[in-house]
């Protein structure tokens, strides 16, 4: 017999996906996952019997509940559900998708919206950290019409800017896991770093690219494909986050010169589909590297100057600034982004 679950389709930043009360579904996390599996419609390229997208950035999930812990909000678990492989895992973190907990949390209760804007602290179960998201709630109801604009994205939406803090070495257990601004990892250089997100930051140039690829280009690059993903395998175990072979961490960030005036650009592997823009955290992890002198970006990188530096990120489809707060010492203590979201559609999935 199918099943109704409940849950809320929504876009959130450049991602989209399922949002689910904790409740609603199994709670053992094996049954639960079948579940999520069903949902989506994986394993399948095409995704065809779910509601994935057939690609990594339609095929997420948000379980959320009311938390229990003092000054949070809500405890978010963020589940990326594999578009061809029977895979569901908790091994990273989503600040895309974060982008709708909070107009989720209040859509269905767990918060009171304030009149004007409410401010909502998420508690990052991937992670342990964290996030403070702001959302529009005019009237006391959550607004998701506005101007805001993202890349990747068309059209205007309301504002939901996100702070993040404490959040390097949020997987592998310190913001540089080796030790080094620098390793090398088959014969080329990389910079291990992990500030909310893990990734392996390598010159385009020394991957044999330019660096301003389309995606499609990069994904049709099976040379280019099998050199990152042995590097990212070899690279897994140095990061402190073992076996990566089922894992969506770490990201690969090819960087190079910015091309728009921003700070530097990037070519991101998710790991294995080539992102149209940049995760969250992702582009917190490169800006931070940007700043960290003898990183594969740091001579790349357009840094700016004083404690607060708006490091535009360049992606494929645009930018995504990421505004980065400095300590005495030079290192990142809190970073701020711009995301929008939007609901789509709320009701029962059938599994
Ligand atoms: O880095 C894609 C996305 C993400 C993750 C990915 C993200 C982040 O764009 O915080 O947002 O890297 O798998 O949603």
């Amino acid at each position: 017999m199918t099943r109704g679950v409940r849950c809320m389709w929504m876009r959130g930043g450049t991602s989209k996906g399922g949002y689910f009360l904790a409740d609603d579904l199994p709670a053992d996390s094996t049954e639960r996952d079948a579940v999520l599996m069903r949902v989506m419609g994986t394993p399948d390229v095409r995704q065809i019997d779910g509601m994935g997208g057939s690609d990594p950035l339609t095929s997420k999930v948000a379980v959320l509940k009311k938390s229990e812990r003092e000054g949070i909000d809500v405890d978010y678990l963020f589940l990326q559900v594999f578009v061809d492989q029977p895979v569901v895992t908790d091994a990273q973190n989503c600040g895309n998708i974060l982008a709708g907990v909070g107009p989720f949390a209040i859509e269905r209760g767990l918060v009171a919206a304030q009149n004007g804007e409410t401010p909502i602290a998420i508690f990052m179960e991937n992670t342990g950290q964290v996030a403070v998201a702001r959302v529009a709630t005019p009237g006391g109801s959550v607004s998701y019409k506005g101007d805001a604009r993202i890349d990747g994205v068309p059209g205007g939406s309301s504002p939901v800017p996100i702070a993040f803090k404490d959040t390097a070495g949020s997987s592998c257990g310190a913001l540089l896991p080796t030790g080094n601004v620098v390793d090398t990892v088959e014969g080329v250089d990389v910079t291990l770093i992990d500030n909310g997100m893990p990734c392996v930051v390598l010159r385009a140039g020394d991957m044999g690219i330019a660096g301003d690829e389309a995606p499609e280009e990069l994904e049709a690059n099976t040379d280019l494909r099998e050199k990152l993903e042995a590097i990212r395998l070899s690279c897994g175990p140095l990061m402190n986050l073992g076996d990566v072979s089922k894992k969506s961490v770490p990201k690969m960030t090819m960087v190079s010169g910015p091309r728009t005036g921003g700070a530097i650009a990037t070519r991101t592997f998710i790991p294995h589909r080539c992102h149209k823009t940049i995760g969250v955290l992702g582009a917190v992890s490169v800006a931070t590297a940007c700043l960290i002198e003898g990183t594969t970006a740091y001579t790349l990188a357009s840094r700016g100057e004083g404690d607060k530096r708006s490091l535009s990120i360049e992606h494929p489809t645009g930018e995504m600034t990421v505004v980065a707060t400095l300590d005495g010492d030079g290192t990142v203590s809190e970073a701020a982004i711009l995301r929008t979201a939007r609901k789509l559609m709320d009701g029962e999935v059938f599994v």
